[in-house]
């Protein structure tokens, strides 16, 4: 089994050595994956694991936009269509300056689990650009929004590729792309999810990847027959994952003790409450300013620059910030800091070797694909109503989330469950979100 996976490994490695995200995802994949499809004839040597790590199709784009003093800007923009058997391709796009290829084909990558994890037909995709929207006018974040549908518009469309928000694209940027899509097509469809309620969004799509991250997280607690109250919980991030992951816990009667951002965390003893937490809300969403702001108003509270949260005690952990933001010195903290369950909110934020902690501790751990797919499954569910031209009730949007977080809990048991009890939430996810693309795959022949 260990020749399998290294042999495969290496050819992924010979393919895509630049790329050491990407070559991250991917073996956590392969791990898991290979041992199944040797056990399983229907999958074994029909190389469809080789064909998923490839992407259907790979666009890079130039981005010229005029900045506010006058100056030409160019930045590079993509979108990785990674596998449409099971829908059109769909997942977020990313405008910070970290994004690049690697980023990208692992997001693209996950994307294609996740998204199959979620009971909906729709295939993985993933795109952005390097643009840093950090103190950008919004005249600038439009141009720029503009000039980058400028090219995307050929590429996707609401039955080919439905793109969505993803770090430092919210609600503003999908109008800006929303607005040009539908100019240059003349053309009113469901081509973006998050859209804004007047024009086509849904209603909870905007908690939907905190709220489905924290109702993951209140079913692993509930197969030890615990649950949120009083729960002291560490989030990473301060942005639309976070805020809402928040929010959730704190309804659910939990403490949130910590939010980040690129600069350091506030750590708040008293506890975020709501009150608080609407003060972030209006911080970073509105004056789009720093989490360290928090201090001006709330002065009992601590700021740790540069660094992040892990080494607060805490019962639950939820990283909504970024990949690889937890590490393996980060995961014996928070394990030895007594921590029972950890949620990924953000997308693959654990590093392989915090993850191993997590198993080997066997405390709760769930990975991005399963637990922060409520986001996605809601932009699904947007692209249903906008198919039917009809509009849910946030009661209605908010049960069907919770239905599919749910289905995901119970795929993830189904596969994932070791003969002592223990659910290692990593294979079920990762060999559950196989095996509907793979079928799909199999019965379309070698496209
Ligand atoms: P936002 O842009 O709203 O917020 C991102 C947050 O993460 C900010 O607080 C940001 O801080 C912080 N952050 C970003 N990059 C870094 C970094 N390199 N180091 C430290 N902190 C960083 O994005 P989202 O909340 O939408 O996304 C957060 C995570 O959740 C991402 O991994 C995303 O892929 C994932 N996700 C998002 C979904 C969605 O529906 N939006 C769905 C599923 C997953 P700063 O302001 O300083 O940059
Ligand atoms: O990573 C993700 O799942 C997202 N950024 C959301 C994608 C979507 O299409 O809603």
């Amino acid at each position: 089994m260990k020749n399998n996976i290294k042999a495969f490994l290496d050819l992924v490695k010979e393919r895509n050595g630049d790329e050491p995200e990407f070559l991250q995802a991917v073996e956590e994949v392969a791990e898991t994956v290979i041992p199944y499809i040797v056990k399983h004839d229907i999958y074994y040597g029909k190389n469809i694991l080789l064909r998923m790590v490839e992407p259907e199709r790979v666009i890079t784009f130039r981005v010229c936009w005029v900045d506010d003093s006058g100056e030409i800007q160019v930045n590079r923009g993509y979108r990785i269509q990674m596998n449409s058997a099971i829908g059109p391709y769909k997942g977020g796009l990313r405008f910070h300056p970290t994004v690049n290829m690697s980023i990208l084909k692992f997001l693209a990558f996950e994307q294609v689990f996740k998204n199959s994890l979620t009971t909906l037909p729709m295939g993985g995709g993933k795109g952005g650009s390097d643009f840093d929207p950090k103190g950008k006018s919004d005249n600038e974040i439009m141009r720029f929004c503009h000039a980058f549908m400028g090219e995307l518009f050929r590429h996707i469309g609401p039955n080919t590729d439905v793109p969505a928000g993803d770090i430092g694209v919210g609600s503003r940027e999908i109008g800006f792309l929303f607005g040009m899509y539908k100019k240059l097509r003349n053309e009113f469809t469901g081509v973006l999810t998050g859209k804004g309620m007047s024009w086509g969004g849904s209603l909870i799509r905007p908690e939907a990847t905190g709220y489905g991250n924290v109702y993951f997280a209140e079913k692993m607690l509930e197969t030890k027959g615990d649950n949120f109250k009083g729960k002291n919980v560490v989030i990473s991030g301060s942005g639309n994952v976070a805020q809402y992951a928040a929010e959730k816990v704190l309804q659910l009667g939990g403490r949130v003790l910590t939010l980040s951002d690129s600069s350091g965390y506030i750590y708040d003893e008293a506890g975020i409450d709501t009150e608080k937490l609407a003060f972030v809300m209006e911080l970073k969403n509105v004056k789009r300013g720093r989490i360290s702001e928090y201090l001006e108003s709330y002065p009992n509270a601590t700021f740790v620059k540069g660094k992040t949260p892990w080494n607060v005690k805490c019962d639950v952990a939820l990283p909504c910030a970024t990949q690889n933001e937890l590490d393996e010195a980060d995961a014996k903290a928070l394990v030895d800091n007594g921590c029972i369950c950890v949620s990924e909110g953000a997308n693959m934020p654990s590093t392989k070797a915090a993850i191993t902690v997590f198993h080997n501790a066997k405390i709760l751990f769930a990975p991005g694909k399963a637990s922060n797919a409520g986001g996605v499954a809601t932009s699904g569910l947007e692209m249903t109503q906008n198919s039917l031209r009809f509009k849910w009730t946030r009661e209605e949007v908010n049960t069907k989330l919770k239905d599919i977080m749910s289905d995901i809990h119970k795929s993830c048991l189904e596969f994932g469950e070791d003969e002592d009890g223990y659910v290692d939430y990593v294979r079920g996810a990762n060999i559950a979100g196989f095996v509907k693309v793979a079928d799909a795959m199999l019965a379309q022949g070698v496209v």
